[in-house]
């Protein structure tokens, strides 16, 4: 099988209204992104993921999408997306933007031409309206229905401003055909397909989960597999959160996704048999099919994998998101620098959220009034919801909004922030950033192919050596451990004195 771009590619996500402004609204966009791609390309990644950049009125960060073949007005304008795609292209940098194909937003053509169509007609065949709804809840909270002025309801598993599609109908899957060919011709390298399980429905079968995971949903996948092979290296990445490992690799058949995201190993606590266990999984459910694996510490749904690796329960559930629960911040940054260390370390490609290689924590005192996340909103705010992951980043200066624009920033950013943004973090060697770097330059050189072989350190250490001969060691015990015979340190995600490792972290070693 030959070795293509994505299957050990770091792959950068970028989200976007956060990460840069370009022109002082306070909003991130595309020409801050574009000028901060030396940034990036400085950091040693191979590829960036776009969260939704179309236009949207913003009811879920994007996720409501009004237009698919178009660029948000705030974000900037098509000709600027294109710009942008051969700019990362001359850096080496592949482009992979997501698509939402469960649902679009309310106020998108063919909803709003359904909504004046009216019962019966062709327009609503495009959505599920009913005249009677049935018992689903909505995944942010409150019913998945929704009444309209004639008396009709429509489904929505998200917010009210995101209708699902009718993916019986064959309208739909020729428009996201029309979509997917829309931006590969652009030079999109890979689509990050949103909610991936969740398009199919079954009313009839009684199931209050009648969504997740019907078999018709792989042959909408088999069809976008047979379009994006049309076209040279195409990835198609699908955002599929299943305990079931053998579900989840249904959707990585050799006919469907290229990849998947490993929410397992996200979801996993700090604790070796825990880690080890869901490494182990990984690497057998994907082996077989030739797919290589994802290694995701978070994104912009999970609470900061620094705040949630300090907390007594380290673990990640969705639908518990203990956010407010108290977090030992110092003891959650030596494990995420370890656990960096970690997942940089795995075979398959690796996925980085902007500000985790900064080490930002969680922002937990954001203003409720200041709350964006349809979570917070819809759950009657007895969910704090996601915004604390998605604060705008901190670029330089010693106060807000730290390089970010010139504008007041979507949501604040903690004064805390000047002790790290990336200006102050380049000059430091020790910083989360400059750790990252290196390991990401190493992870080019050493870290290619093959699998893993584990070396027994003890059940509170995972150990384990690549092809390369690099030796990835990470002590998750209270005591130090002694390293195993090497030729030289390459990287530690902490200070090591001789021999010994201490606690909470990881090295790695050259030992051939
Ligand atoms: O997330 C899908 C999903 O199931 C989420 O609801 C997840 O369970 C939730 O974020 C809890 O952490 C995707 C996107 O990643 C998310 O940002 C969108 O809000 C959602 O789809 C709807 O498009
Ligand atoms: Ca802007």
């Amino acid at each position: 099988m030959s070795e293509t771009w994505w299957r050990g590619a770091a792959i950068y996500q970028v989200y976007l209204r956060s990460f840069a402004d370009g022109n002082g609204d306070g909003i991130g966009d595309l020409a801050g992104l574009r000028s901060r791609l030396p940034y990036l390309s400085d950091l040693g990644i191979g590829a960036i993921w776009l969260n939704p950049w179309y236009p949207s009125p913003m009811a879920d960060g994007g996720y409501d999408v009004a237009d698919y073949r178009d660029i948000e007005p705030s974000f900037g304008t098509l000709a600027e997306a294109e710009q942008f795609i051969e700019e990362a292209h001359a850096l080496g940098i592949r482009v992979i933007i997501d698509v939402v194909p469960n649902h679009s937003s309310d106020q998108s053509a063919w909803f709003q031409e359904a909504l004046a169509a009216g019962p019966g007609s062709a327009a609503r065949e495009r959505f599920w309206f009913k005249d009677e709804p049935n018992d689903w809840k909505s995944i942010f909270g409150g019913p998945a229905w929704t009444q309209v002025p004639d008396g009709q309801w429509y489904l929505h598993l998200f917010a009210p401003e995101q209708p699902d599609f009718n993916w019986t109908n064959p309208e739909v899957h020729q428009e996201f055909h029309d979509v997917l060919r829309f931006w590969f011709d652009r030079g999109v390298d890979g689509i990050r397909i949103d909610s991936a399980a969740v398009l199919v429905k079954d009313f009839d079968g009684g199931d209050p989960e009648g969504y997740t995971d019907l078999a018709e949903v792989h042959d909408v996948y088999r069809s976008w597999r047979r379009l994006s092979d049309e076209y040279d290296e195409r990835l198609l990445i699908g955002e599929v959160w299943f305990p079931d490992q053998e579900r989840f690799a249904r959707y990585l058949r050799p006919d469907e996704l290229h990849t998947a995201f490993n929410f397992d190993f996200l979801g996993s606590p700090w604790d070796p048999a825990a880690l080890r266990a869901s490494i182990e999984q990984t690497i057998a459910t994907h082996v077989p099919l030739g797919a290589p694996a994802t290694w995701v510490l978070s994104n912009h749904d999970v609470v900061r994998p620094v705040t949630r690796y300090g907390r007594a329960n380290t673990s990640w559930d969705n639908g518990n998101r203990r956010d407010g629960v108290p977090s030992d911040l110092e003891l959650g940054y030596r494990r995420a620098r370890a656990a960096a260390l970690l997942a940089m370390a795995l075979p398959g490609s690796v996925y980085v959220y902007q500000g985790e290689e900064l080490g930002l924590p969680e922002v937990e005192d954001i203003p409720d009034e200041l709350r964006e996340d349809p979570m917070w909103h819809r759950s009657g705010h007895a969910v704090v919801g996601r915004d604390g992951c998605r604060v705008p980043l901190p670029w330089s200066g010693d106060e807000t909004p730290f390089g970010f624009g010139t504008g007041n920033p979507w949501l604040p950013q903690p004064e805390a922030w000047k002790k790290v943004t990336v200006e102050a973090q380049q000059a430091d060697l020790g910083s989360m950033l400059n750790l990252y770097r290196t390991a990401l330059h190493l992870r080019r050189e050493w870290l290619v192919g093959g699998g893993i072989t584990w070396l027994d350190l003890g059940p509170e250490v995972l150990a384990f050596t690549r092809e390369s001969g690099l030796t990835c060691v990470v002590n998750l015990a209270a005591d130090p451990v002694r390293l195993p015979p090497h030729e030289s340190v390459l990287l530690a995600s902490g200070s090591i004195e001789g021999d010994e490792l201490p606690s909470d972290t990881a090295v790695w070693l050259r030992t051939t």
